[in-house]
Protein backbone atom coordinates (compact mmCIF):
# COMPACT_ATOMS: atom_id res chain seq x y z
CA UNK A 1 0.00 0.00 0.00
CA UNK A 2 1.48 3.14 -1.10
CA UNK A 3 1.56 5.70 2.01
CA UNK A 4 1.44 9.11 -0.59
CA UNK A 5 -1.86 7.75 -2.45
CA UNK A 6 -3.24 6.46 1.16
CA UNK A 7 -2.90 9.67 3.10
CA UNK A 8 -5.19 11.82 0.93
CA UNK A 9 -7.63 9.23 0.76
CA UNK A 10 -7.36 8.29 4.56
CA UNK A 11 -7.67 11.49 5.41
CA UNK A 12 -11.55 12.43 2.94
CA UNK A 13 -12.54 9.46 3.94
CA UNK A 14 -12.46 9.77 7.66
CA UNK A 15 -13.24 13.48 7.89
CA UNK A 16 -9.40 14.25 8.62
CA UNK A 17 -8.46 17.96 7.19
CA UNK A 18 -4.68 19.29 7.24
CA UNK A 19 -5.49 21.21 10.24
CA UNK A 20 -8.46 19.46 12.59
CA UNK A 21 -10.26 20.54 15.46
CA UNK A 22 -9.72 18.21 18.81
CA UNK A 23 -12.99 19.34 20.49
CA UNK A 24 -16.12 17.81 20.41
CA UNK A 25 -18.67 19.46 22.36
CA UNK A 26 -21.87 18.79 20.47
CA UNK A 27 -20.24 19.58 17.54
CA UNK A 28 -17.03 20.18 16.31
CA UNK A 29 -15.59 23.08 18.00
CA UNK A 30 -13.47 25.62 15.03
CA UNK A 31 -10.22 26.46 15.89
CA UNK A 32 -9.90 25.49 19.74
CA UNK A 33 -7.30 27.30 21.36
CA UNK A 34 -5.34 25.21 23.19
CA UNK A 35 -2.23 23.31 22.57
CA UNK A 36 -1.57 22.46 18.53
CA UNK A 37 -0.25 19.30 17.82
CA UNK A 38 0.69 17.97 14.89
CA UNK A 39 1.39 14.34 13.94
CA UNK A 40 4.21 12.92 11.97
CA UNK A 41 3.47 8.71 11.06
CA UNK A 42 6.05 6.57 12.90
CA UNK A 43 6.03 4.65 9.46
CA UNK A 44 8.32 7.13 7.58
CA UNK A 45 7.84 9.96 9.75
CA UNK A 46 6.34 12.21 7.36
CA UNK A 47 3.02 14.81 8.78
CA UNK A 48 -0.29 13.52 8.56
CA UNK A 49 -2.16 16.35 9.89
CA UNK A 50 -2.05 18.85 12.36
CA UNK A 51 -4.47 18.97 15.61
CA UNK A 52 -5.97 21.91 17.84
CA UNK A 53 -6.33 20.93 21.65
CA UNK A 54 -8.75 22.01 24.21
CA UNK A 55 -8.17 25.49 26.20
CA UNK A 56 -9.33 25.95 29.81
CA UNK A 57 -12.58 27.57 28.46
CA UNK A 58 -13.42 25.52 25.62
CA UNK A 59 -13.31 22.33 28.82
CA UNK A 60 -15.72 24.63 30.89
CA UNK A 61 -17.94 24.40 28.32
CA UNK A 62 -17.73 21.02 27.37
CA UNK A 63 -18.90 20.02 30.91
CA UNK A 64 -21.67 22.18 31.62
CA UNK A 65 -22.68 20.87 27.98
CA UNK A 66 -21.85 17.55 28.91
CA UNK A 67 -23.94 17.93 32.55
CA UNK A 68 -27.03 18.98 30.36
CA UNK A 69 -26.51 16.19 28.22
CA UNK A 70 -26.73 13.38 30.73
CA UNK A 71 -30.17 14.62 31.86
CA UNK A 72 -31.51 13.51 28.74
CA UNK A 73 -29.39 10.66 28.79
CA UNK A 74 -30.69 9.29 31.75
CA UNK A 75 -34.56 9.95 31.00
CA UNK A 76 -33.70 6.92 28.64
CA UNK A 77 -34.20 3.01 29.82
CA UNK A 78 -30.76 0.90 29.53
CA UNK A 79 -31.95 -1.10 26.88
CA UNK A 80 -32.87 1.95 24.90
CA UNK A 81 -29.27 3.09 25.45
CA UNK A 82 -28.03 -0.04 24.54
CA UNK A 83 -30.12 0.73 21.39
CA UNK A 84 -27.69 3.62 20.28
CA UNK A 85 -24.91 1.36 20.90
CA UNK A 86 -26.25 -1.29 18.54
CA UNK A 87 -26.30 1.18 15.69
CA UNK A 88 -22.73 2.75 16.62
CA UNK A 89 -21.67 -1.17 16.24
CA UNK A 90 -22.84 -1.26 12.95
CA UNK A 91 -21.67 1.75 11.70
CA UNK A 92 -17.85 0.62 13.60
CA UNK A 93 -18.53 -2.35 11.15
CA UNK A 94 -18.75 -0.15 8.39
CA UNK A 95 -15.95 1.58 8.58
CA UNK A 96 -13.86 -0.69 9.96
CA UNK A 97 -11.16 -1.09 7.31
CA UNK A 98 -10.89 2.85 7.38
CA UNK A 99 -10.39 3.33 10.47
CA UNK A 100 -8.05 0.40 10.90
CA UNK A 101 -5.99 2.06 8.03
CA UNK A 102 -5.65 5.27 10.18
CA UNK A 103 -4.72 3.77 13.80
CA UNK A 104 -2.21 1.81 11.36
CA UNK A 105 -0.87 5.59 9.89
CA UNK A 106 -1.07 7.01 13.06
CA UNK A 107 0.30 4.38 15.56
CA UNK A 108 2.47 1.81 13.36
CA UNK A 109 0.17 -0.74 13.85
CA UNK A 110 -0.13 -3.54 10.98
CA UNK A 111 -3.10 -3.86 9.22
CA UNK A 112 -4.26 -6.56 10.67
CA UNK A 113 -3.89 -5.42 14.43
CA UNK A 114 -5.00 -2.01 13.18
CA UNK A 115 -8.45 -3.70 11.96
CA UNK A 116 -8.14 -5.53 14.84
CA UNK A 117 -8.44 -2.78 17.22
CA UNK A 118 -11.49 -1.38 15.45
CA UNK A 119 -13.03 -5.55 15.96
CA UNK A 120 -12.45 -4.75 19.46
CA UNK A 121 -14.58 -1.84 19.60
CA UNK A 122 -17.54 -3.78 17.46
CA UNK A 123 -16.80 -6.57 20.62
CA UNK A 124 -17.40 -4.14 23.25
CA UNK A 125 -20.62 -2.76 21.25
CA UNK A 126 -22.22 -6.20 21.19
CA UNK A 127 -21.47 -6.62 24.49
CA UNK A 128 -22.78 -3.57 25.67
CA UNK A 129 -25.98 -4.07 24.04
CA UNK A 130 -26.40 -7.54 26.02
CA UNK A 131 -25.20 -5.71 29.03
CA UNK A 132 -27.89 -2.97 28.80
CA UNK A 133 -30.74 -5.76 29.74
CA UNK A 134 -28.48 -7.17 32.53
CA UNK A 135 -27.80 -4.20 35.04
CA UNK A 136 -28.92 -7.12 37.91
CA UNK A 137 -28.63 -5.91 41.25
CA UNK A 138 -29.02 -8.74 44.10
CA UNK A 139 -31.86 -8.85 46.60
CA UNK A 140 -31.03 -9.40 50.15
CA UNK A 141 -33.09 -11.39 52.61
CA UNK A 142 -34.16 -9.07 55.44
CA UNK A 143 -34.48 -9.56 58.76
CA UNK A 144 -37.41 -7.22 59.19
CA UNK A 145 -41.38 -8.43 58.99
CA UNK A 146 -42.36 -7.13 55.92
CA UNK A 147 -39.34 -5.62 54.80
CA UNK A 148 -37.49 -6.11 50.95
CA UNK A 149 -33.85 -5.20 50.61
CA UNK A 150 -32.27 -4.82 47.28
CA UNK A 151 -29.09 -2.80 45.60
CA UNK A 152 -29.55 -0.91 42.83
CA UNK A 153 -26.83 0.37 40.38
CA UNK A 154 -27.02 3.97 39.49
CA UNK A 155 -25.33 5.92 37.03
CA UNK A 156 -22.06 8.10 38.28
CA UNK A 157 -22.68 11.25 35.94
CA UNK A 158 -19.45 12.34 33.60
CA UNK A 159 -16.97 9.74 33.00
CA UNK A 160 -13.34 11.06 32.02
CA UNK A 161 -11.62 8.44 29.87
CA UNK A 162 -8.14 9.58 29.06
CA UNK A 163 -6.43 7.16 26.43
CA UNK A 164 -3.28 6.23 25.81
CA UNK A 165 -1.79 5.79 22.03
CA UNK A 166 -1.29 2.08 21.73
CA UNK A 167 -4.78 1.11 21.70
CA UNK A 168 -6.21 4.79 20.32
CA UNK A 169 -9.88 3.98 20.61
CA UNK A 170 -10.65 0.49 21.65
CA UNK A 171 -9.39 0.92 25.04
CA UNK A 172 -11.66 4.23 25.21
CA UNK A 173 -14.85 1.70 23.80
CA UNK A 174 -14.16 -0.66 26.51
CA UNK A 175 -14.96 2.36 29.34
CA UNK A 176 -17.66 4.17 26.79
CA UNK A 177 -19.89 1.92 25.76
CA UNK A 178 -19.85 0.08 28.74
CA UNK A 179 -20.37 3.40 30.98
CA UNK A 180 -22.58 4.85 28.09
CA UNK A 181 -25.54 1.73 29.00
CA UNK A 182 -25.05 2.21 32.79
CA UNK A 183 -26.49 5.57 31.60
CA UNK A 184 -23.11 7.86 32.12
CA UNK A 185 -22.19 10.76 29.69
CA UNK A 186 -18.44 10.94 28.69
CA UNK A 187 -15.37 13.14 28.38
CA UNK A 188 -12.61 11.76 25.81
CA UNK A 189 -9.38 12.60 26.28
CA UNK A 190 -7.28 10.81 23.55
CA UNK A 191 -2.88 10.51 23.91
CA UNK A 192 -1.56 13.31 22.22
CA UNK A 193 0.26 10.96 20.15
CA UNK A 194 -2.74 9.06 18.51
CA UNK A 195 -5.57 11.72 18.31
CA UNK A 196 -6.20 11.33 14.52
CA UNK A 197 -8.00 7.94 15.68
CA UNK A 198 -9.69 9.61 18.42
CA UNK A 199 -11.49 12.44 15.71
CA UNK A 200 -12.07 10.28 12.98
CA UNK A 201 -14.18 7.72 15.60
CA UNK A 202 -15.53 10.23 16.70
CA UNK A 203 -17.08 11.47 13.67
CA UNK A 204 -18.05 8.26 12.64
CA UNK A 205 -20.12 8.00 16.14
CA UNK A 206 -21.47 11.30 16.56
CA UNK A 207 -23.04 11.35 13.05
CA UNK A 208 -25.01 7.94 14.54
CA UNK A 209 -26.02 10.09 17.32
CA UNK A 210 -27.48 13.53 15.41
CA UNK A 211 -29.06 10.93 12.59
CA UNK A 212 -30.71 9.42 15.19
CA UNK A 213 -31.31 12.25 17.35
CA UNK A 214 -29.81 11.11 20.74
CA UNK A 215 -28.06 13.20 23.14
CA UNK A 216 -24.86 14.12 22.41
CA UNK A 217 -23.04 11.54 24.94
CA UNK A 218 -19.38 11.53 23.95
CA UNK A 219 -16.98 14.41 23.94
CA UNK A 220 -13.62 15.10 22.89
CA UNK A 221 -10.99 17.01 24.06
CA UNK A 222 -7.16 16.52 22.98
CA UNK A 223 -4.52 18.24 24.71
CA UNK A 224 -0.67 17.63 25.49
CA UNK A 225 1.75 18.84 28.29
CA UNK A 226 -1.08 17.30 31.24
CA UNK A 227 -3.13 20.72 30.85
CA UNK A 228 -6.40 19.04 29.73
CA UNK A 229 -5.66 16.03 32.08
CA UNK A 230 -5.50 18.33 35.22
CA UNK A 231 -8.28 20.14 34.24
CA UNK A 232 -9.87 16.79 34.09
CA UNK A 233 -8.40 15.20 37.13
CA UNK A 234 -9.01 17.70 39.45
CA UNK A 235 -12.70 18.47 38.53
CA UNK A 236 -15.55 17.75 41.09
CA UNK A 237 -17.84 17.04 37.99
CA UNK A 238 -16.21 13.76 36.43
CA UNK A 239 -17.19 11.51 38.70
CA UNK A 240 -14.78 8.52 37.20
CA UNK A 241 -11.08 8.83 35.37
CA UNK A 242 -10.41 6.06 34.12
CA UNK A 243 -6.56 6.19 33.13
CA UNK A 244 -4.72 4.23 30.83
CA UNK A 245 -0.55 4.91 30.79
CA UNK A 246 2.82 4.74 32.94
CA UNK A 247 2.73 4.45 36.43
CA UNK A 248 4.25 7.45 36.92
CA UNK A 249 0.98 8.98 35.29
CA UNK A 250 -1.43 7.25 37.06
CA UNK A 251 0.30 7.81 40.72
CA UNK A 252 -0.72 11.36 39.96
CA UNK A 253 -4.43 10.92 38.52
CA UNK A 254 -4.87 9.15 41.60
CA UNK A 255 -3.67 11.45 43.90
CA UNK A 256 -5.45 14.27 42.27
CA UNK A 257 -8.65 12.18 42.01
CA UNK A 258 -8.20 10.88 45.49
CA UNK A 259 -7.89 14.51 47.16
CA UNK A 260 -11.81 14.83 45.62
CA UNK A 261 -12.54 11.55 46.41
CA UNK A 262 -13.58 10.77 43.21
CA UNK A 263 -13.52 7.26 41.77
CA UNK A 264 -10.47 6.07 39.57
CA UNK A 265 -9.51 3.07 37.25
CA UNK A 266 -6.18 2.24 36.72
CA UNK A 267 -4.55 0.63 33.83
CA UNK A 268 -1.03 1.14 34.12
CA UNK A 269 2.40 -0.24 33.16
CA UNK A 270 2.62 -4.34 32.75
CA UNK A 271 6.03 -6.48 33.32
CA UNK A 272 4.34 -9.35 31.80
CA UNK A 273 5.70 -12.91 31.95
CA UNK A 274 5.53 -16.33 30.43
CA UNK A 275 6.94 -19.31 32.34
CA UNK A 276 7.95 -22.33 29.70
CA UNK A 277 8.16 -25.58 31.69
CA UNK A 278 9.89 -28.43 30.51
CA UNK A 279 6.83 -29.64 30.25
CA UNK A 280 5.47 -27.35 27.38
CA UNK A 281 4.20 -27.91 24.45
CA UNK A 282 7.24 -26.36 22.84
CA UNK A 283 5.75 -24.93 19.64
CA UNK A 284 2.43 -23.52 21.54
CA UNK A 285 4.74 -22.06 23.49
CA UNK A 286 7.09 -20.20 20.62
CA UNK A 287 4.30 -19.29 19.10
CA UNK A 288 2.72 -17.54 22.33
CA UNK A 289 5.78 -15.90 23.08
CA UNK A 290 6.63 -14.63 19.92
CA UNK A 291 3.19 -12.95 19.69
CA UNK A 292 3.41 -11.84 22.85
CA UNK A 293 6.49 -10.16 22.77
CA UNK A 294 6.55 -8.93 19.23
CA UNK A 295 2.57 -8.15 18.71
CA UNK A 296 2.22 -4.08 18.24
CA UNK A 297 6.16 -3.97 18.60
CA UNK A 298 6.34 -5.26 22.35
CA UNK A 299 3.97 -1.71 22.71
CA UNK A 300 1.39 -3.39 24.71
CA UNK A 301 0.37 -3.33 28.13
CA UNK A 302 0.21 -6.84 27.84
CA UNK A 303 3.11 -7.49 26.23
CA UNK A 304 5.54 -10.06 27.25
CA UNK A 305 8.46 -8.72 28.57
CA UNK A 306 10.13 -11.65 30.20
CA UNK A 307 10.30 -15.32 29.85
CA UNK A 308 11.23 -17.51 32.53
CA UNK A 309 13.05 -21.28 31.23
CA UNK A 310 13.08 -24.51 33.07
CA UNK A 311 16.81 -25.43 32.94
CA UNK A 312 16.31 -28.76 30.99
CA UNK A 313 15.16 -26.84 27.74
CA UNK A 314 16.91 -23.71 28.27
CA UNK A 315 19.66 -23.57 25.54
CA UNK A 316 17.45 -25.05 22.98
CA UNK A 317 14.13 -22.85 23.34
CA UNK A 318 16.28 -20.12 23.48
CA UNK A 319 18.48 -20.96 20.17
CA UNK A 320 14.59 -22.25 18.35
CA UNK A 321 13.14 -18.54 19.73
CA UNK A 322 16.46 -16.57 17.97
CA UNK A 323 15.25 -18.66 15.21
CA UNK A 324 11.53 -17.53 14.93
CA UNK A 325 12.83 -13.97 15.85
CA UNK A 326 15.28 -13.82 12.89
CA UNK A 327 12.20 -14.33 10.14
CA UNK A 328 9.97 -11.94 11.52
CA UNK A 329 9.50 -9.22 8.82
CA UNK A 330 10.01 -6.11 10.30
CA UNK A 331 9.08 -2.77 8.28
CA UNK A 332 6.04 -0.91 6.90
CA UNK A 333 3.17 -2.30 8.71
CA UNK A 334 0.98 -2.30 5.64
CA UNK A 335 3.14 -3.96 3.87
CA UNK A 336 1.76 -7.86 3.48
CA UNK A 337 3.87 -10.44 5.74
CA UNK A 338 5.46 -7.40 8.28
CA UNK A 339 4.87 -8.47 11.79
CA UNK A 340 6.62 -5.96 13.53
CA UNK A 341 6.21 -1.90 12.67
CA UNK A 342 7.60 1.23 14.12
CA UNK A 343 8.22 2.62 17.70
CA UNK A 344 5.47 5.34 18.12
CA UNK A 345 8.71 8.16 18.09
CA UNK A 346 12.08 8.96 18.63
CA UNK A 347 11.91 8.91 22.37
CA UNK A 348 10.49 5.47 22.02
CA UNK A 349 13.69 4.42 20.33
CA UNK A 350 15.85 6.00 22.69
CA UNK A 351 13.99 4.31 25.95
CA UNK A 352 14.55 0.83 23.88
CA UNK A 353 18.30 2.11 23.78
CA UNK A 354 18.99 2.66 27.25
CA UNK A 355 16.93 -0.14 28.44
CA UNK A 356 19.43 -2.63 26.54
CA UNK A 357 22.36 -0.45 27.55
CA UNK A 358 21.26 -0.65 31.59
CA UNK A 359 20.71 -4.43 31.12
CA UNK A 360 24.50 -4.80 29.77
CA UNK A 361 25.47 -2.55 32.71
CA UNK A 362 23.56 -5.61 34.88
CA UNK A 363 24.84 -8.64 33.56
CA UNK A 364 22.25 -9.06 30.39
CA UNK A 365 23.54 -10.64 27.21
CA UNK A 366 21.94 -9.42 24.40
CA UNK A 367 21.18 -12.74 21.93
CA UNK A 368 19.32 -11.53 19.51
CA UNK A 369 18.74 -7.74 18.33
CA UNK A 370 19.01 -4.69 20.06
CA UNK A 371 19.78 -2.25 17.61
CA UNK A 372 18.02 0.76 15.77
CA UNK A 373 17.24 -0.25 12.12
CA UNK A 374 16.23 2.11 9.34
CA UNK A 375 14.62 0.64 6.75
CA UNK A 376 14.98 1.35 2.57
CA UNK A 377 12.41 4.13 2.13
CA UNK A 378 11.40 4.75 5.82
CA UNK A 379 14.61 5.59 6.87
CA UNK A 380 12.89 8.53 8.92
CA UNK A 381 10.49 5.73 10.42
CA UNK A 382 10.99 4.55 14.10
CA UNK A 383 12.54 0.97 13.80
CA UNK A 384 13.97 -1.25 15.92
CA UNK A 385 15.47 -5.24 15.97
CA UNK A 386 13.28 -6.62 19.21
CA UNK A 387 15.96 -7.63 21.54
CA UNK A 388 16.32 -11.13 23.47
CA UNK A 389 18.36 -10.71 26.61
CA UNK A 390 19.75 -13.62 29.07
CA UNK A 391 19.83 -12.12 32.54
CA UNK A 392 21.78 -13.57 35.44
CA UNK A 393 18.61 -12.80 37.84
CA UNK A 394 15.82 -10.42 38.21
CA UNK A 395 17.53 -6.72 38.51
CA UNK A 396 16.43 -3.42 38.10
CA UNK A 397 15.74 -3.04 34.60
CA UNK A 398 13.80 -5.95 34.30
CA UNK A 399 11.50 -4.49 37.57
CA UNK A 400 10.48 -1.81 35.11
CA UNK A 401 8.02 -1.65 31.97
CA UNK A 402 10.05 -0.44 29.17
CA UNK A 403 7.27 -0.16 26.24
CA UNK A 404 9.01 -1.33 23.42
CA UNK A 405 10.05 -5.21 22.24
CA UNK A 406 12.57 -6.38 24.63
CA UNK A 407 12.28 -9.89 26.37
CA UNK A 408 14.57 -10.63 29.38
CA UNK A 409 15.65 -14.41 29.41
CA UNK A 410 15.64 -16.31 32.80
CA UNK A 411 16.42 -19.46 34.24
CA UNK A 412 14.71 -21.85 36.58
CA UNK A 413 15.06 -25.36 38.11
CA UNK A 414 11.82 -25.93 40.17
CA UNK A 415 8.03 -24.51 39.44
CA UNK A 416 8.30 -22.85 43.14
CA UNK A 417 11.76 -20.89 41.60
CA UNK A 418 9.83 -20.32 38.52
CA UNK A 419 6.67 -18.44 40.10
CA UNK A 420 9.26 -16.42 43.01
CA UNK A 421 10.76 -14.92 39.39
CA UNK A 422 7.67 -14.19 38.04
CA UNK A 423 6.42 -12.40 40.89
CA UNK A 424 9.35 -10.49 41.94
CA UNK A 425 8.02 -7.45 40.00
CA UNK A 426 6.19 -4.36 41.01
CA UNK A 427 3.57 -4.63 38.45
CA UNK A 428 0.71 -7.28 38.01
CA UNK A 429 -0.87 -7.22 34.66
CA UNK A 430 -1.05 -10.32 32.86
CA UNK A 431 1.02 -13.52 33.15
CA UNK A 432 1.25 -16.67 31.41
CA UNK A 433 2.60 -20.28 32.35
CA UNK A 434 2.95 -23.21 29.56
CA UNK A 435 2.57 -26.33 30.40
CA UNK A 436 0.67 -29.73 29.97
CA UNK A 437 1.13 -30.87 33.41
CA UNK A 438 -2.12 -30.11 35.29
CA UNK A 439 -0.32 -29.51 38.81
CA UNK A 440 1.93 -27.14 37.48
CA UNK A 441 -1.13 -25.17 35.88
CA UNK A 442 -2.73 -25.55 39.63
CA UNK A 443 -0.03 -24.17 41.25
CA UNK A 444 0.67 -20.99 38.80
CA UNK A 445 -3.36 -20.50 39.36
CA UNK A 446 -3.67 -20.88 42.70
CA UNK A 447 -3.41 -18.17 45.61
CA UNK A 448 0.34 -19.06 45.95
CA UNK A 449 0.78 -18.59 41.80
CA UNK A 450 0.71 -15.57 39.60
CA UNK A 451 0.11 -12.60 41.28
CA UNK A 452 -1.49 -10.60 38.57
CA UNK A 453 -4.90 -9.54 37.17
CA UNK A 454 -4.88 -11.79 33.72
CA UNK A 455 -3.30 -15.21 34.28
CA UNK A 456 -3.06 -17.18 31.18
CA UNK A 457 -2.82 -21.23 30.39
CA UNK A 458 -0.76 -22.19 26.97
CA UNK A 459 -1.40 -18.74 25.96
CA UNK A 460 0.02 -15.46 25.81
CA UNK A 461 0.09 -12.70 28.18
CA UNK A 462 -1.23 -10.51 25.19
CA UNK A 463 -4.54 -10.62 23.39
CA UNK A 464 -7.07 -10.63 26.18
CA UNK A 465 -10.92 -10.96 24.71
CA UNK A 466 -12.91 -8.57 25.87
CA UNK A 467 -15.74 -10.77 27.84
CA UNK A 468 -13.15 -10.83 31.00
CA UNK A 469 -12.62 -8.13 33.18
CA UNK A 470 -9.19 -6.10 32.12
CA UNK A 471 -6.55 -5.00 34.55
CA UNK A 472 -4.45 -5.94 36.99
CA UNK A 473 -2.62 -6.04 40.63
CA UNK A 474 0.14 -4.24 42.12
CA UNK A 475 1.31 -0.95 40.21
CA UNK A 476 -0.86 -1.70 37.28
CA UNK A 477 -3.39 0.02 39.57
CA UNK A 478 -5.88 -2.62 40.44
CA UNK A 479 -8.51 -1.19 37.72
CA UNK A 480 -11.01 -3.37 35.74
CA UNK A 481 -12.43 -2.48 32.76
CA UNK A 482 -14.23 -4.10 29.67
CA UNK A 483 -15.88 -7.05 30.51
CA UNK A 484 -17.60 -9.62 33.03
CA UNK A 485 -18.91 -7.33 35.88
CA UNK A 486 -16.62 -4.34 35.54
CA UNK A 487 -19.60 -2.24 34.25
CA UNK A 488 -20.15 -2.12 38.21
CA UNK A 489 -16.95 0.68 38.20
CA UNK A 490 -19.28 3.07 36.03
CA UNK A 491 -22.04 3.24 38.43
CA UNK A 492 -22.77 3.73 42.38
CA UNK A 493 -24.30 1.27 43.95
CA UNK A 494 -27.29 1.98 46.25
CA UNK A 495 -28.89 -0.37 49.03
CA UNK A 496 -32.46 -0.21 48.93
CA UNK A 497 -34.76 -0.77 52.38
CA UNK A 498 -38.29 -0.80 51.43
CA UNK A 499 -41.01 -1.32 54.52
CA UNK A 500 -44.37 -2.09 52.93
CA UNK A 501 -45.75 -3.55 56.09
CA UNK A 502 -48.12 -1.38 58.99
CA UNK A 503 -45.37 -1.14 61.63
CA UNK A 504 -41.75 -0.21 61.46
CA UNK A 505 -40.26 -2.93 63.21
CA UNK A 506 -36.02 -1.89 63.44
CA UNK A 507 -32.56 -3.72 62.64
CA UNK A 508 -30.95 -5.29 65.67
CA UNK A 509 -34.06 -5.53 67.72
CA UNK A 510 -33.80 -2.40 69.03
CA UNK A 511 -37.03 -1.30 70.41
CA UNK A 512 -37.73 2.54 70.04
CA UNK A 513 -41.09 2.94 71.33
CA UNK A 514 -42.39 6.16 71.33
CA UNK A 515 -45.85 7.05 73.25
C1 LIG B 1 -3.37 -2.30 26.32
O1 LIG B 1 -2.25 -2.62 25.95
O2 LIG B 1 -3.55 -1.22 26.93
O3 LIG B 1 -4.94 -7.85 25.69
C2 LIG B 1 -4.59 -3.08 26.05
C3 LIG B 1 -4.49 -7.21 24.73
C4 LIG B 1 -5.40 -6.23 24.05
C5 LIG B 1 -5.58 -5.00 24.87
C6 LIG B 1 -4.33 -4.38 25.36
N1 LIG B 1 -6.68 -6.87 23.84
O4 LIG B 1 -3.34 -7.34 24.34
Amino acid sequence: MDLKEMRPRLKSELGISEVNSGVYSNDWIDNPKGRKINLYSPIDGEFIAGVNGGSKEEYEVMVKNMEENYEKWIKLTSPQRGELIRLIGLELRKNKEKLGRIVSLETGKTVVEGEGEIQEMIDIADFAVGLSRQLYGYEIASERYNHRMYEQWLPLGIVGVITSFNFPSSVWSWNSFIAAVVGNVVVWKPSSKAPLTAISVMNIITRVIKEHHYPEIFSLIAGGGGEVGNLMTSDNRIKLISFTGSVDGGRKVSEAVAKRFGKVILELGGNNASIISDRADINVALKGVAFGALATAGQRCTTTRRIIVQESIYDEFIKKLVNVYSKVKIGNPLEEGVLVGPLIDESAVNNFMKAIEQARHEGGRVLFGGEKLSIKGYEKGFYVKPAIITMPEVSPVSCQETFAPILYVFKYKTIHDAIKIHNAVPQGLSSSIFTTDLREEELFLSPWGSDCGLANVNTATAGAEIGGAFGGEKETGGGRESGSDAWKSYARRQTVTINWGRDIPLSQGIKFDIK
